[in-house]
């Protein structure tokens, strides 16, 4: 129906802009790099851009440690630059969604800084805490909780000036603000409606269900070693729906435009979500959740990657569109700046590139929700491949080696094979715009290697070619503006149980959409009838029988 908010039929695309494109020959992008590259997004057709942060910051999480949250880093540009381009934006009918990373600061924001003064007013913006009762401060054990951090380690740093200790979920350099000071809240809100203010649309909110602590701070369960998995006290926390109805509130209500917002929240469960998406509780539009993302980790967690059981996604994605059916609202993706590149993750990135990186967005984009897509995804970009650990920038993988050859767990061999399969930097290499010289991203060294197939992989070669990834997104986001069964339609998992092919169905007013998957590289039937074929990633008609990783769309 036409009152379905505009986002129920927009596809957003993430910019990391450290990859994007790089104006000035310093080999790390910039905001006047992405002013350049306009007419790529418009051709694409999506409708709404996610900035990746471009804050002031001393980049040790690569910008998601933020000094100056009303500043842009000079190494992106000035905030005219940022003007000038939301004004570009809003010129061809696109949206700007910026990053939001208020569960921390970096150790160098201001706040911080003052914060460090034990007898500063800004003492309490952020989590300090004594070492443990009858612990000498720096003593191992004496951090107040045994929580580990998300990049090893304690999750507590301890300050010298104060002998108190600081929590830092993340790196530490990255401390976790105390969201239950007001003062800090009201900080953040004034901050958000700045943005605003600026003709921004919206925001994505990093970590967002990790701002509420159990203000016990009470130990977790080791489990193995000294350090242990606190995030019970800290997973949508005890006032998570309480801050973000405020934040909705103090920032959104009255605002004319309709904005967007989407919170990223590790570890939420369906349940949650349908209570942070539903529209009466005005909290968030919709969420990033990870149940998906979690498929091929086994028990040693990300890095100890196990292949994917297509019932286990099928399972977990049917979950989620049931629980949202008829309340909230499903964000849908694959690729981040987090996750490895899904054609090398779930598909086949050598001999079938194209049709497995077709394939799996048309199964992503078909369901109900809104679509996601990351800069590269839309070329059929692949993981980097890299061989050697001094390739690798990311403080999670630069940590999670350190860690390892000091423990001496897995063999260089086993622990290259783990980061080269999963490591956030796969999908940090830069963005190939062409079969030049550093795919045409940067005239100077890029901060990163360029995956070496950027000579075949890339948006020029991409766009020539009739049949390529490029030109298959845009017939499916095309498909998502012009259909309302994709972006209203019901859905319903068919052959649940089938070891190698995902289908379902979307009706809405007598329309039935068939949409077929081929999770592998061998031919296989499915039995099912199908009506006239809509969309599809073999140039010939379909037969009956599904050919290595093809996607179809049938309408009846
Ligand atoms: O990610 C949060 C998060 O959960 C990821 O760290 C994820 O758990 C991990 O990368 C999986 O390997 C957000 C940002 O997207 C990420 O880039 C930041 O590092 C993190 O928060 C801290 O701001």
């Amino acid at each position: 129906p036409e009152d379905a908010p505009w986002w129920t039929r927009a596809v957003v695309y993430q910019v990391y802009p450290r990859s994007f494109a790089d104006s000035d020959g310093d080999g790390i992008g910039d905001l006047r790099g992405i002013l350049g590259r306009l007419d790529h997004l418009a051709e694409l057709g999506v409708d709404v851009v996610w900035l990746s942060p471009i804050y002031a910051s001393p980049q040790d999480d690569n910008g998601y440690d933020i000094s100056d949250y009303q500043a842009v880093d000079p190494m992106f540009g000035t905030l005219e630059d940022l003007e000038e381009l939301i004004a570009a934006l809003h010129d061809r009918g696109m949206k700007l969604v910026m990053d939001l990373v208020v569960n921390h600061t970096s150790d160098e924001h201001p706040w911080f800084v003052e914060s460090r003064d034990p007898d500063s007013p800004k003492r309490d913006w952020y989590w300090w805490r004594p070492p443990r009762a009858g612990m000498a401060a720096g003593a191992p054990g004496a951090e107040p909780t045994n929580w580990r951090s998300f990049f090893e380690g304690p999750a507590w740093e301890l300050d010298e000036r104060s002998g108190e200790y600081y929590l830092h979920l993340f790196s530490r350099k990255q401390p976790d603000l105390n969201w239950e000071n007001p003062a800090v809240r009201d900080a953040v809100y004034s901050m958000m409606r700045w943005w605003l203010d600026r003709g921004v649309d919206g925001f994505r909110m990093d970590v967002i269900n990790l701002i509420s602590k159990d203000i016990a701070l009470p130990d977790g369960v080791v489990t193995d070693g000294l350090l242990a998995d606190g995030s019970a006290s800290y997973v949508c926390g005890p006032r998570i729906h309480e801050f973000l109805a405020e934040m909705h509130k103090a920032v959104f209500a009255g605002r004319p435009e309709r904005l967007l917002t989407v919170g990223e929240m590790p570890g939420v469960t369906v349940e949650q979500a349908r209570d942070f998406t539903d529209p009466a509780r005005e909290e968030v539009d919709m969420v990033f959740q990870f149940e998906h993302v979690g498929l091929d980790h086994g028990p040693g967690g990300k890095f100890d990657v196990r292949p994917l059981r297509l019932r286990d996604l099928k399972a977990s994605f049917g979950r989620w569109q049931t629980a949202l059916a008829d309340v909230g609202w499903n964000s849908l993706y694959w690729d981040n700046h987090d996750q490895p590149r899904i054609v090398s993750r779930f598909g086949d990135d050598g001999r079938y590139r194209r049709e497995s990186a077709t394939m799996l967005a048309t199964v992503l984009h078909l369901h109900r929700g809104t679509p996601y897509v990351y800069q590269g995804e839309e070329l059929g970009m692949t993981n980097a491949h890299f061989t050697r650990f001094d390739q690798y920038r990311d403080i999670e993988t630069l940590n999670h080696v350190a860690v390892a050859k000091t423990v001496g767990t897995g063999s260089d061999e086993d622990l290259l094979a783990g980061i080269a399969a999963t490591g956030r930097d796969n999908a940090r290499t830069p963005m190939q715009w062409d079969g030049s010289p550093n795919a045409g991203f940067t005239t100077g060294t890029p901060w990163i290697s360029v995956n070496e197939n950027y000579p075949t992989v890339n948006a020029e070669a991409e766009r020539a070619d009739p049949g390529s990834v490029f030109h298959y997104y845009r017939a499916l986001i095309a498909l998502r503006h012009d259909d309302p069964v994709v972006a209203l339609g019901d859905f319903t998992m068919l052959l649940p149980d089938h070891e190698h092919v995902y289908a379902f169905t979307r009706r809405l007013g007598g329309v039935t959409l068939t949409v077929l998957g081929n999770f592998s590289g061998e031919v296989q039937e499915t039995g099912l009838e199908l009506g006239e074929l809509v969309l599809g990633n073999y140039p010939d008609p379909a037969g009956s029988a599904l050919r290595p990783w093809e996607a179809r769309v049938h309408r009846s």
